[in-house]
């Protein structure tokens, strides 16, 4: 079993139902087991500014999933809950999945980089964390405290 972090995004098509929907895909996941889940936030949207605030939450899971099979079905999930890919960088999205941390690996894969890149400055993504795995340490090192000095509780609202 590996302790696997997974952030949850969304902000199209109420996007508090729509996390609602992807935990329970997660809790449904084979070989696998949802341990815990943080507080949901309303975030401000990073990247176009143009886009509905996001609802952010991060859960924990164990799993005996590869990776790459954790992958794919976390892109089923999305994908069953209406996600389109454009080409916009960062663009609005009804749901998004992202692996943070899986274990202590550290993958540099075309489809998977872990830990998430940019997770370390995400505020959206640090504090939930934070309510569901108290000082963590990173595979490069770092403590999930140390980031979380150095990023400001800015455009973020605990639902
Ligand atoms: N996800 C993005 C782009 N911008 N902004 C917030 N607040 N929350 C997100 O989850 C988010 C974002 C692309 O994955
Ligand atoms: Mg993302
Ligand atoms: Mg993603």
């Amino acid at each position: 079993m590996e302790r696997v972090y997974i952030g949850l995004g969304s902000n199209l098509a109420t996007p508090l139902e729509q996390l609602r929907a992807a935990l329970a895909a997660l809790a449904a996941l084979p070989q696998s087991q949802l341990l815990e889940v943080s507080s949901f936030y309303a975030s401000d949207p990073l990247g176009p500014t143009d886009q509905p605030r996001y609802v952010n939450a991060v859960a924990a899971l164990d799993t005996t999933l590869a990776p790459l099979q954790l992958l794919d079905a976390l892109q089923a999930i999305e994908l069953d809950q209406g996600r389109q890919r454009k080409a916009e960088r960062w663009g609005p999205r009804t749901l998004d999945l992202d692996i943070l941390l899986f274990g202590q690996r550290l993958l540099d894969e075309p489809r998977l980089q872990v830990p998430h890149y940019h997770m370390h400055a995400r505020p959206f993504v640090l504090y939930p964390l934070a309510e569901i795995a108290t000082d963590l340490l990173l595979p490069d090192g770092r403590r999930l405290s140390a980031l979380l000095q150095a990023c400001p509780f800015v455009g973020l609202e605990r639902l």
